[in-house]
């Protein structure tokens, strides 16, 4: 039997026939699941990669078996650094490297038998895709958030509010804080008014400090950066100022945390989203200064605790830190704030050990207390964060008590725990409850209630009010970088304006020198005939970030070809949410927020009717390499067999190709071969000759030499094999080590299927013999454990029952059809082409593919008899059924 003939005979008839075309109109019942989409690196797939494809891929074709209609689709995240980085390395042009790539992993997926609509590939860098990321973008920039129908809305209707009453009845999720008239704003010039409504934009410009990496020759985004290098390559990362194209995400904050309770998502992601969403309720609070009209405002959680304020601290980035600074302090403060401002934020909340910070030389006032306290700076405040600047309780937060410590500042408490004699000059107490003392009118109360009481207080004493904050900040949207969708954006001096919606799509300029000019401009600036228009206003030169293509892409499986609009509006009813999303954990928060954050604006704006794309979402474990280890003594030129080493000092670890180990039995002519330098190597082998290596579970990754490629196994066991194989690892949301002894089962299993049903002459062997109630009975377990196996996506454990009835199949002798059609309609999903093979040799004509799933009779699969033992006088008797 030739498995690999067997793939390929069906995968062409599927292809031929159209079967997993979705019909986008159909009246059947709807089931979209959806694959994260690659970025085609140069590498190809590796076995990793599959899991999550095979797994969702089973869960389509076991839809269709029960009547689902089901868009089942696949694309390439196709711009963005990875494939411009590769194309850099390669000195291919990006557009034809990823091109390139794309057919491998194509080919790559085909091989595997994954029913994908052929009609639905998307690849992000198509211009007749981009068009519409294009236009997604114009959208938001055209559109502000209205807080008091809590929705984004079109920027015409709040020109006209601004034309009619200006903006002092305005409720926006904004930036700007000046009041303006009417006739103000009608006598505002059109760079003024451009200016102001900038500030309103769901898609806006400004100027902030950036993570720039030079040799990236680009801005990355927060989580890009780690410890001050980045991600990917680990280069040196600045913080610089740089104009910079935002999205208005945080206006969706709460929307964000709000619409994750409607989802079936593990608690760990959910969890992960609302850290990064961070919402935090308290108080903005007003200190007065000592020698200073001005105030100085904080943000603070815990307004319980302000007569245990004791100073106050600030971000080096303070503006009022050059105004209140003395005269005694400045050179220090200089030096201080300088240093401080060349780590990015993440580094300074990272920033472990000793406290390290300066006095301003002046002091605000509790207002409280009234006593003057001193104003410091430290980079453990993050400016952008509530207000830059906070009021600090030694005695109940423990980096304001680090701080105290080591600067010797007083430590007052003022909430004592109820069962307790807690020493706060010691350590600080944090906890949110206990009485307060120390604090006038709110001593005997506790924390919830003392908090509810200062609040008031404040509010009526007029120094600030109620306060919600989130740590979510609004999303950097530009590269500098030449592999993206150009911004449909044009300049008049220095004015953003939108490009006309009908001029869609923007093309990305053909240019040979596409390198980043590592000047912090695009290298789109080098595109001369495209950059200025002919009547001289000039493109935005930079591009988009890579999320900006895969934040709707699953809109646009659905109607994949449309010129008119992204995605038909009834076609979306249809068709979303997504019923099962499935991926890798690392895009807990990126991703999924940005897609989140754009069904939302598209949603408010009336393109779409569903406002949260993904229903349930599953994150597929990591397959682990298995790396084969040998090692040489460190002083002679001997290897020794794994078994032989008792102490593992002596000896140093070489990683070999795992296609040098098979069994784990080094074949040392190859190895020499593979590695020269060791050809006069003496290798000690074990006492039955052979040479042991040790193994490592580890990353799959090129530089271990324990990466396992999928054509290759495919080639040899083919796709059913490899798809059981993958599946029977464990469970699919764990991580498991890639274990190739362990494919002999699933191969097994299906030789023995084959030999069951088809004798060497190719003969089918089927009998059409009624099945006998005990047979009935284990077919009957078996869709029972099968189907619900499959529901909840535990795909080993149906494999395991699958094997359990052949056994029975075989041990009785039962090859009768009433047995074995079942059987093979419910493998179908697992293993398509071999249970479709086996189908037609069964005497069908038509597909398996949508044969309806076997039901279960709940009668047969309870027990029916059992044997009960009659014991008298404690020996057994006789036995009754
Ligand atoms: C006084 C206080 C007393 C605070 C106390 C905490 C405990 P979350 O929950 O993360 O929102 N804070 C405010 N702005 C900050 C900034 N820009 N950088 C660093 N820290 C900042 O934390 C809010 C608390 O973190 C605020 O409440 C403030 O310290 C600090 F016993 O104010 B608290």
């Amino acid at each position: 039997m030739n498995f690999k003939a067997i793939d390929e005979k069906w995968q062409k008839v599927w292809k031929e026939k159209g079967y997993f075309r979705a019909n986008r109109e159909t009246d059947k019942p709807k089931y979209y699941v959806l694959d994260m989409f690659p970025y085609p690196s140069g590498a190809g797939l590796h076995v990793g990669h599959p899991l999550g494809y095979i797994a969702s891929d089973i869960v389509a074709r076991y839809k269709r078996h029960q009547g689902f209609e089901v868009l089942h689709p696949m694309g390439y995240d196709a711009f963005g650094l990875p494939a411009e980085q590769y194309a850099i390395t390669k000195g291919i042009h990006p557009a034809v490297s990823t091109e390139q790539n794309i057919q491998r992993y194509r080919k790559q997926l085909e091989m595997l038998g994954l029913s994908y609509d052929p009609d639905a590939e998307i690849k992000t860098c198509d211009p007749k895709y981009y068009k519409w990321t294009q236009w997604i973008f114009l959208k938001l920039f055209k559109s502000w958030y209205n807080k008091k129908t809590d929705k984004a809305e079109p920027i015409e209707n709040l020109i006209k509010i601004f034309e009619k009453e200006g903006n002092k009845n305005v409720q926006a999720h904004t930036t700007y804080d000046k009041i303006f008239s009417a006739e103000e704003w009608n006598n505002f010039s059109e760079a003024e008014q451009q200016e102001i409504l900038l500030k309103y934009r769901l898609a806006y410009r400004s100027e902030t400090m950036v993570n720039w990496c030079p040799e990236l020759g680009t801005v990355l985004a927060n989580d890009e950066v780690k410890e001050g290098f980045s991600v990917r390559g680990g280069y040196p990362v600045y913080r610089v100022p740089m104009k910079q194209w935002f999205l208005r995400i945080t206006a969706y904050a709460e929307r964000l945390l709000e619409g994750l309770n409607r989802l079936d998502w593990s608690d760990a992601i959910k969890e992960m989203q609302r850290n990064w969403i961070g919402k935090s309720e308290g108080a903005l609070v007003n200190f007065p200064l000592k020698d200073y009209e001005e105030k100085l405002q904080v943000f603070t959680t815990r307004p319980d605790t302000i007569f245990g304020a004791t100073f106050m601290v600030l971000a080096p980035e303070h503006p009022i830190i050059e105004k209140i600074t003395t005269p005694e302090q400045e050179e220090e403060v200089k030096e201080y704030v300088k240093k401080a401002l060349n780590k990015s934020e993440r580094e300074r909340l990272m920033q472990q050990g000793t406290p390290t910070g300066v006095f301003t030389g002046a002091y605000a006032v509790n207002p409280f207390t009234n006593k003057e306290i001193p104003i410091w700076i430290s980079e453990y405040i993050i400016f952008s964060y509530g207000t830059g600047a906070i009021m600090a309780v030694p005695a109940h937060d423990s980096r304001d008590h680090a701080f105290a410590k080591h600067f010797g500042l007083p430590i007052v408490q003022v909430i004592k725990p109820e069962n307790s004699d807690w020493d706060v000059q010691e350590k600080a107490y944090e906890e949110k409850d206990g009485i307060l003392i120390n604090s006038d009118f709110l001593n005997g109360l506790r924390v919830p209630e003392a908090i509810k009481r200062i609040i008031e207080e404040i509010e009526k004493r007029g120094l600030g009010k109620a306060q919600v904050q989130y740590k979510l900040r609004d999303a950097v949207f530009s590269r500098q970088r030449y592999w993206g969708e150009p911004f449909p954006i044009v300049y008049k001096n220095d004015i953003p304006y939108p490009v006309d919606e009908k001029d869609l799509p923007v093309v990305l300029p053909d240019l040979d020198d596409y390198k980043p000019t590592g000047t912090g401009k695009s290298p789109l600036i080098k595109a001369k005939d495209w950059l200025v228009l002919p009547d001289g206003r000039i493109r935005e030169t930079d591009t988009m970030p890579a999320w900006a293509g895969s934040s709707w892409y699953f809109l646009r499986y659905i109607d994949p070809k449309n010129d008119e609009i992204f995605c038909r509006k009834d076609y979306e009813k249809k068709w979303m949410p997504v019923d099962l999303y499935v991926g890798g954990a690392e895009h807990a928060v990126g991703h999924l927020l940005y897609s989140r954050f754009f069904t939302k604006v598209l949603y408010d704006l009336g393109y779409i009717t569903h406002d949260e794309p993904f229903q349930k979402l599953v994150n597929q474990g990591m397959i682990q390499g298995r790396s084969n280890i040998i090692y040489k003594h460190k002083n002679k030129n001997e290897f020794w067999s794994y078994d032989l080493i008792e102490d593992f000092s002596e000896f140093f670890p070489v990683h070999v190709d795992i296609r040098l180990a098979e069994n784990d039995i080094l074949n040392i002519e190859a190895f020499k071969e593979w590695l020269p330098e060791y050809k006069d190597a003496t290798f000690i082998t074990s006492k039955d000759g052979k040479f042991y290596t040790g193994v490592q579970i580890e990353k799959m990754s090129k530089s271990f030499y324990n990466v396992i490629n999928p054509d290759e196994l495919c080639e040899k066991y083919g796709a059913d094999t490899f798809r059981l194989y993958e599946m029977f690892l464990g469970p699919i949301e764990q991580h498991k080590p890639w274990n190739p002894q362990a494919i002999s089962g699933p191969y097994n299993f299906l030789r023995k299927l084959w030999n069951f049903i088809v004798d060497e002459n190719g003969n089918t062997k089927i009998s059409e013999e009624k099945a006998t109630k005990q047979e009935l009975k284990e077919l009957h377990k078996t869709i029972k454990k099968v189907k619900n196996d499959v529901e909840t996506l535990n795909f080993n454990t149906a494999i395991s029952q699958f094997m359990i009835y052949l056994n029975f199949l075989t041990k009785n002798k039962a090859n009768k059809r009433e047995l074995i059609e079942p059987f093979l309609i419910m493998l179908s999903p697992f293993a398509p082409h071999i249970s479709e093979e086996l189908w037609h040799k069964l005497g069908h004509e038509n597909t398996i593919q949508f044969e309806p799933f076997p039901e279960y009779d709940e009668e047969l699969v309870k027990e029916q008899e059992k044997e009960y033992l009659v014991a008298i006088n404690g020996k057994v008797r006789a036995k009754i059924k």
